[in-house]
């Protein structure tokens, strides 16, 4: 296989946002035909259907799943481009966090959060997490969201496969900055 690192995060552009760059199309719940992500990834770089099999089992944050006959792939989240990927819709615990970078905090502290190019809002379970995440973006600061509240507000939430929290928006009300960590 080319760089795994390398042909995983070319997987996610492609099953997240841009899958014409491949010549491919995902259904409306986000699937991907296996044979033509192989056949369109190999126009650039090399990766067979056992380096796939390996990249879905050890995606560190399990970015990724297969159907029941591995026929059709798809992310788990993080999409831009519309697509139902069947989340679970669930409670959620008291609170949950955001990550995020230090240059988009007056923003944010005046709009809430927004999901900006994705579909939803993406929340940590443990602010060590958000913090991780945080810092994709330059400095970390942590919001912690009053998510149980939210929820009891009539606010839906939901869970990806991979234990990702997601939702629509977070306004304002609902938002606290945490301390510096
Ligand atoms: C910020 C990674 C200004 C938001 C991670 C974030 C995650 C605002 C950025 C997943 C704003 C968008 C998603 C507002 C939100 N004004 N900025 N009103 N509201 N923002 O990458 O949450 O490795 O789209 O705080 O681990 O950083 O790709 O979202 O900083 O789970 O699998 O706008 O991506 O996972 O950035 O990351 P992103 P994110 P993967």
């Amino acid at each position: 296989m080319s760089n795994k690192n390398e042909v995983s995060k070319f997987i996610a552009l492609i099953l997240r946002h841009r899958p014409e760059e491949i010549g491919i199309t995902l259904d409306e719940h986000g699937w991907a035909n296996v044979d033509e992500l192989i056949a369109g990834i190999n126009r650039t770089h090399h990766l067979t259907m056992p380096d796939l099999e390996e990249i879905v089992r050890s995606d560190s944050k399990q970015r990724y799943s297969f159907n029941d006959d591995k026929t059709l792939i798809r992310a788990n989240q993080g999409h831009s481009i519309p697509v139902d990927v069947e989340l679970e819709e669930l409670q959620p615990p008291q609170y949950l966090y955001h990550g995020t970078g230090e240059k988009y905090v007056e923003s944010i502290d005046r709009k809430g959060l927004l999901p900006k190019s994705r579909l939803y809002v993406h929340l940590s379970a443990d602010i060590q997490t958000a913090k991780q995440v945080g810092t994709r973006h330059g400095r970390p600061v942590v919001y912690r969201v009053a998510s149980g509240v939210m929820a009891a507000d009539g606010h839906k939430f939901y869970r990806s496969v991979n234990g990702v929290w997601l939702t629509k928006a977070v306004p304002v009300l609902y938002l606290e900055k945490l301390a510096s960590l």
